[in-house]
């Protein structure tokens, strides 16, 4: 099964995705995701001009090896484009060997070690009101698991607040920046971290007092705090029992984490920026979060992300994949297969494609009662309708940034 042809692909039917297509001699097709919202094109370029002409006439079969030859033969090693492009070329390989054996590609992983994926899904707004709405519209939905954001009083948009709450559930456009902003510049956005620290306990107690102990809330802190600022919003969330706490300091720096951890039981998950092994090190081994958040797409593949997963397993840590939208249904229904495969699945994060999405990308995974299942067609289970994504060009896009009151830069 040699590898006879290497396209890259890019489409934008509601925000850009970056596909690359390999296509053996056999006449078989396998497909990966190599979409980085807001920097799509390194990753075509890395693609097409540096990783296409290594691919021409490998054995399809060889996955290990082939990942193996793309990380070391570069040199430059590690960093989100080099380890999108390298996880497009082994989820295609994947896809590929599944494919040839006549199988869901979960089986190779494996078999399945449950069902199916608990999945959870973005409810907000910018009040309270708004966000019960959101909320009540995703138990309509089916979801059994929702992740909490609002806005913020004095502040104008900020991350995660959706720009119509009723509709969020199937268009695709969650918040008022996505998709990444189709604009020649990034919108500016503002930040105050004391006064989210006031708000947000407060939000967490309402939604509480509505909607019951039971269900499972997530919140997202997107880089935003100190590691004491952290520690202080983990412990102030705890009697609303959440279950994870993600991103609530940039995770370049690990070591930080040691203070958030010592202050609070919040359950805490973190990764989503990460791209290899080397970003959890102290995280995994020290124990200090509880659900590793890296996405298939931009950890090197299935073959990379198995084994970050693998270890941190043996530290009761365990998966949260990112599942926003600018994670292609390519990128997602990888996911669900090494979700449905080891051992310590934590969660899925599951936003719905929109329609224009789903037309370009035809999918077999199911949606039930809360819980996602990535079906039993050989291989991942997605195919790519040419047609369709030649009727949606790229358009630039970034994402949005933010800044205090007194103009300062803050952590996107
Ligand atoms: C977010 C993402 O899904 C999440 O948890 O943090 O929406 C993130 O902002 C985007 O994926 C950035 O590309
Ligand atoms: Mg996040």
């Amino acid at each position: 099964m040699k590898i006879d042809k290497a396209e890259v692909i890019v489409t934008s039917p509601d925000r850009n995705f970056v596909t690359l297509k390999l296509t053996t001699d056999d006449g078989l097709t396998g497909l990966g995701d190599a979409t980085l919202n807001g920097r799509e094109l390194s990753v075509v370029s890395y693609l097409a001009d540096h990783v296409v002409p290594l691919l021409i006439g490998r054995d399809a079969h060889n996955i290990e090896d082939t990942w193996q030859f793309l990380y070391r033969s570069a040199y430059w090693r590690r960093g989100p484009v080099t380890m999108a492009a390298i996880a497009a070329v082994d989820v295609a390989l994947w896809d590929l060997k599944a494919k040839a054996a006549g199988m869901p590609l979960y089986q190779l992983l494996g078999g399945a070690s449950r069902t199916g994926l608990l999945a959870y899904g973005h409810a907000s707004g910018k009040d309270i009101p708004e966000l019960f709405d959101s909320v009540r519209s995703h138990l309509d939905q089916g979801y059994r698991a929702i992740r909490i954001q609002t806005g913020v009083p004095g502040l104008r948009a900020i991350y995660g607040v959706a720009s119509n709450v009723t509709s969020a559930g199937n268009t695709g456009k969650r918040y008022d920046h996505e998709p990444a902003q189709r604009a020649p510049l990034p919108v500016e956005e503002d930040w105050d971290t004391r006064a989210y620290l006031t708000h947000l306990p407060g939000v967490f107690e309402a939604v509480r007092n509505e909607f019951g102990p039971s269900i499972p809330l997530l919140h997202d802190g997107h880089h935003r705090m100190t590691p004491i600022q952290a520690a202080k919003l983990g412990k102030a969330l705890e009697p609303y029992d959440l279950f994870w706490l993600e991103d609530c300091t940039p995770a370049e720096n690990q070591a930080a984490l040691r203070l958030v951890r010592q202050h609070t039981t919040t359950p805490l998950a973190i990764g989503e920026v990460f791209n290899t092994v080397w970003d959890y090190q102290t995280l995994i081994t020290e124990q200090l979060i509880d659900y590793v958040r890296s996405a298939v797409t931009h950890t090197g593949g299935v073959t990379a992300l198995k084994k970050i997963l693998e270890f941190a397993a043996q530290y009761q840590i365990k998966s949260g994949m990112h599942g926003p939208t600018d994670i292609s249904p390519v990128g997602m229904a990888a996911a669900m297969h090494l979700g449905l495969a080891i051992h310590n699945f934590g969660i899925q994060e599951y936003m719905k494609h929109g329609e224009a999405t789903n037309r370009v990308f035809e999918q077999s995974f199911s949606w039930n009662d809360g819980m996602l299942h990535p079906g039993d067609q050989p291989g991942i289970g997605v195919e790519l309708k040419v047609d369709e994504a030649g009727k949606y060009p790229y358009q630039t896009a970034y994402l949005p940034y933010n800044r205090l009151a007194d103009g300062t830069v803050h952590d996107w």
